[in-house]
C-alpha cells in the first residue's frame, strides 16, 4: 500500500468516525451552517474567516449572519458553548487539520471572469500548515477545470507537497439558498467529486454525517460542471420565460395562460417570466460554466439567456414611462414607488437585486424613485405613506404582503391610476374594473 493510500484509508476512518479534525474556510452563509452541522455531529471544528469582528461574534456564540435561518442561531450557541467549534483568522491553528472545507467567495468581475482571489489566497495560506496526508474539499462554486488548473497548483506551490501523494483534493458544491440554509444542507443530493475515486470515498464518509439525500461519488471536473450546469439551466430556462412573455406582450396573449396551457403538454415546464434574474447564484453561474470550456466550444446560447433576463428590468422601466406618457407624463419628472427590493420573495437578501437595476434605469431616465420592502430594513415603513405623491408603483417582487395590498388606497395615494406588475400578483381584470392603467410583464 503506497503512503498517500495509507493516508488516505486513515483519513476516511477519522471522517467515518467523526475523529477527524476539520476546518472550514470561509464562514459565510455557506461555511457557517457547515461548521456548525460537523460540530453538531461531534467533529473538532476550527472555523477561519478573514473579519475579525465575525469571528469575535461567532465565538460568543452569535449568529453573524443577517436573515432569518431556522435554528442557526441556536446551533451556533449550542456548538461554541460545547466547544465543538471554535472560529480564528489564524491559519496556525490548521496545523493538525485532516480535512479542511473551502467556502469562501467565487464572484465574477465585470467581464464575467471568476475572480479567485479569495480562492487562491485560501490556498497560499493553508499550505504552509498543511497537515501531511490531508484532504482539501472546495465547496465553494467554481468554474469546470478549476482544481486542476487553479486550486492544486496552488496547494502544491504553497505547500511543497504534492497532489495524491501529500494531500488530496476534491469539489463537493454546496446546494444551500438563504433561507433554507440548514434545511438545504441536510435534505439536497451533493456530488462528491475526488481527485481519486478513493479520495470520492473519502468524501462520502465525511459527508454521510451531515447529508440525508444522495452522496454521488464523481471525478473533480463532473462535481464542477455539475453544480455549474444546474443553475444555467434555471437562467437559460427562465430567460426563455422572460423572452415568450415578451412576445406575449407583442403579439396580444396572456404570458400566464400560455405558460399553463404550455405546460399541460408532457415533459413541458415553462417557469415564470418577470422583472429579471438576482441572487447569489444563477446570475453568476452560467458564466462559471461557459468559463470552464476555455474558449473550445462555441458558448452562444448562455450569454444571450444572461442578456435576456438582465434586460427584463429595464423592459419594466419601459412600461412605467409607456403609462406615464398616456398620462401626459414623463420619467424625468416623475417619482415612481417601487414595491420590493429584495431578489426573491419573502427575504431580505438583496443580492444582484433586479430592483436596483430598475431603480438605476429608472433615474438614469430622470425619475425620482422610492423603494419599499417589508423585508429589507431600509426600505421598510408605512407603504401608503411612501405611495403619496408618486406618480406610479410598480409590483417588482412577489412578497406574500404584496398579494393582500389594498389597491384602491395604493390608488388615492398615487398622482396617477398608473400600476406595472412585474410578478403578476395582481388580477388584470381587477385592476382595469378598479381604475387603474396598467401594464404587466407578459401581457399587452
Ligand atoms: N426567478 C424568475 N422566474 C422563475 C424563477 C426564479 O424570474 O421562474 C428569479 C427570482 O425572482 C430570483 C432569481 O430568478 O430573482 C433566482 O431565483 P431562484 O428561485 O433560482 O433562487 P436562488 O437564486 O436562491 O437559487 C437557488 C439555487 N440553489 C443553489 O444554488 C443551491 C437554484 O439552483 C435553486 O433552483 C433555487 O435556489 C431553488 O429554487 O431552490
Amino acid at each position: 500500500m503506497t503512503v498517500s493510500n495509507q493516508s488516505l484509508d486513515a483519513v476516511r476512518e477519522l471522517a467515518q468516525n467523526s475523529q477527524a479534525r476539520l476546518a472550514v474556510i470561509g464562514l459565510g452563509y455557506v461555511g457557517l451552517p457547515v461548521a456548525a452541522m460537523f460540530a453538531k455531529v461531534g467533529f473538532n471544528v476550527i472555523g477561519v474567516d478573514v473579519k475579525a469582528d465575525r469571528i469575535a461574534t461567532i465565538n460568543a456564540g452569535r449568529n453573524p449572519m443577517e436573515g432569518n435561518e431556522p435554528g442557526l442561531a441556536e446551533l451556533l450557541a449550542e456548538v461554541t458553548q460545547s466547544g465543538r467549534l471554535r472560529a480564528t483568522t489564524d491559519y496556525a491553528d490548521l496545523r493538525d487539520v485532516d480535512i479542511v472545507l473551502i467556502d469562501v467567495e467565487t464572484p465574477v468581475d465585470e467581464q464575467n471572469q471568476p475572480r479567485y482571489v479569495a480562492l487562491r489566497t485560501a490556498c497560499q495560506s493553508l499550505g504552509p500548515v498543511l497537515k501531511a496526508g490531508a484532504l482539501i474539499i472546495v465547496e465553494s462554486t467554481i468554474a469546470p477545470g478549476t482544481i486542476e488548473r487553479v486550486v492544486c497548483p496552488a496547494l502544491e506551490e504553497a505547500s511543497g507537497k504534492r497532489l495524491n501523494a501529500d494531500f488530496f483534493l476534491g469539489a463537493c458544491p454546496e446546494r444551500v439558498m438563504p433561507g433554507k440554509l440548514l434545511a438545504n444542507l441536510r435534505r439536497m443530493s451533493r456530488v462528491c467529486g475526488g481527485s481519486t475515486p478513493e479520495t470520492a470515498q473519502a468524501m462520502i464518509a465525511l459527508y454521510r454525517h451531515i447529508v440525508e439525500a444522495d452522496l454521488d461519488p464523481a471525478d473533480c471536473v463532473t462535481a464542477e460542471l455539475t453544480k455549474t450546469a444546474e443553475n444555467a439551466y434555471r437562467d437559460v430556462n427562465i430567460a426563455f420565460a422572460n423572452e415568450l412573455a415578451l412576445i406575449c406582450e407583442a403579439s396580444g396573449g396572456d404570458f400566464l395562460r400560455v405558460r399553463e396551457l404550455v405546460n399541460k403538454s408532457p415533459g413541458r415546464n415553462v417557469l415564470l417570466a418577470g422583472g429579471g434574474v438576482g441572487g447569489h447564484c444563477i446570475p453568476k453561474d452560467p458564466w462559471l460554466l461557459a468559463y470552464g470550456a476555455q474558449g473550445r466550444a462555441a458558448i452562444r446560447l448562455i450569454p444571450a439567456a444572461r442578456a435576456v433576463n438582465e434586460a427584463m428590468p429595464g423592459h419594466v422601466a419601459q412600461l412605467v414611462a409607456d403609462l406615464l406618457a398616456q398620462s401626459g407624463s414623463e420619467l424625468a419628472t416623475a417619482r415612481i414607488l417601487v414595491l420590493g427590493y429584495a431578489y426573491l420573495e419573502d427575504s431580505d437578501d438583496t443580492r444582484h437585486s433586479p430592483s436596483a437595476a430598475l431603480v438605476a434605469h429608472l433615474s438614469g431616465r430622470g425619475a425620482e424613485v422610492v423603494v419599499h420592502d417589508p423585508w429589507v430594513r431600509e426600505y421598510q415603513g408605512d407603504l401608503l405613506a411612501k405611495a403619496k405623491g408618486c406618480d406610479a408603483a410598480v409590483i417588482m417582487v412577489s412578497h406574500t404582503a404584496y398579494k393582500t395590498l389594498d389597491l384602491l388606497a395604493l390608488k388615492g395615494a398615487l398622482r396617477f391610476p398608473i400600476l406595472v406588475d412585474a410578478r403578476r400578483i395582481v388580477d388584470p381584470a381587477q385592476a382595469q374594473t378598479a381604475g387603474w392603467r396598467y401594464r404587466a410583464i407578459g401581457l399587452k
